[in-house]
């Protein structure tokens, strides 16, 4: 849950930009956090850029999580639903015994670890509903580790400023998904590498083994099949230099607020 100062804090922002007609609309309104529609009318009504909703949305505030009763009896899978590589497929056929995530890039020690050994790491379950610019939602219970949990044993350098997040998956093009997150973002409590869709082992249309999960944000930048995070200063070197596949291909937007 919101705790109750931030819904304020919000209501203190938006008296000063939407005018008090706006207010009298919102007044009914107990939790704006929760509610899908508040930050993406700001965002066509005020071309919000990254600084000004972080500053409606602190980087800590968390994300709605749900019951079990709200679970999606089918969580639909989107976008590529299996690497389909001669690679990913070995992976399977071991049971995965052999992926590693490797954490690279601008830290004091990289680290690579097994999907046994990320499974040994304290663990968070989050219940969350997913957003997908195609129009659908659903929600999830993930289980997986705090991305923080990682970025304290790697160690990031001073100037490191993004993860960029590497995937198994490529399209028709043999260009490779990613996506990328500040580095701020990582330690947030939700943000997970998950390695569980509602009590069970990620199946493959899902992201197996492991998927990223940024609750604060859209479907596509919950990078499935994540192989690799590497810790960089700017996200121009990087493929399209736009942080992520589909920002590249088709201009989405990379600072992707729900
Ligand atoms: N590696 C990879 N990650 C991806 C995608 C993808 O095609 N490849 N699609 C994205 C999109 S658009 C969405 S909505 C979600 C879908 O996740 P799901 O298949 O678990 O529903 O994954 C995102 N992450
Ligand atoms: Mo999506």
């Amino acid at each position: 849950m919101i705790p109750h100062e931030r819904a304020m804090e919000r209501r203190q922002f938006l008296k000063g930009t939407l005018g008090a007609a706006s207010l009298v609309a919102l007044a009914g309104c107990d939790n704006l956090s929760q509610t899908s529609w508040f930050p993406s009318i700001l965002s066509k009504a005020e071309k919000l850029t990254e600084r000004v909703q972080r500053a409606v949305t602190p980087a800590n505030a968390l994300a709605k999580e749900y019951g079990e009763a709200d679970i999606s009896k089918v969580f639909p899978a989107n976008g590529n639903t299996d690497p389909g590589t001669e690679e990913y497929a070995e992976h399977v056929a071991k049971n995965y015994s052999e992926w590693t995530v490797d954490v690279v890039g601008m830290v004091q020690t990289p680290i690579s670890w097994s999907l046994a050994a990320l499974k040994e790491l304290p663990s968070r379950t989050q219940i969350t509903r997913h957003d997908c610019v195609e129009g659908w939602s659903a929600i999830g219970k993930w289980t997986g580790v705090p991305l923080g949990e990682l970025l304290r044993q790697v160690e990031p350098l001073p100037n490191a400023k993004y993860a960029v997040f590497h995937c198994a998956d490529v399209d028709e093009d043999g260009i490779p998904y990613y996506e990328s997150m500040a580095l701020a973002d990582c330690y947030h409590p939700q943000t997970i590498l998950a390695y569980e869709l509602n009590d069970t082992p990620l199946d493959i249309p899902h992201g197996a083994p492991i998927r990223l999960r940024f609750e604060q944000q859209l479907g596509y930048k919950q990078a499935k099949y994540v192989m690799m995070i590497e810790l960089v200063e700017t996200l121009s070197g990087i493929a399209g230099g736009k942080g992520g596949y589909w920002e590249d291909d088709q201009g989405y937007e990379w600072y992707a607020g729900i």
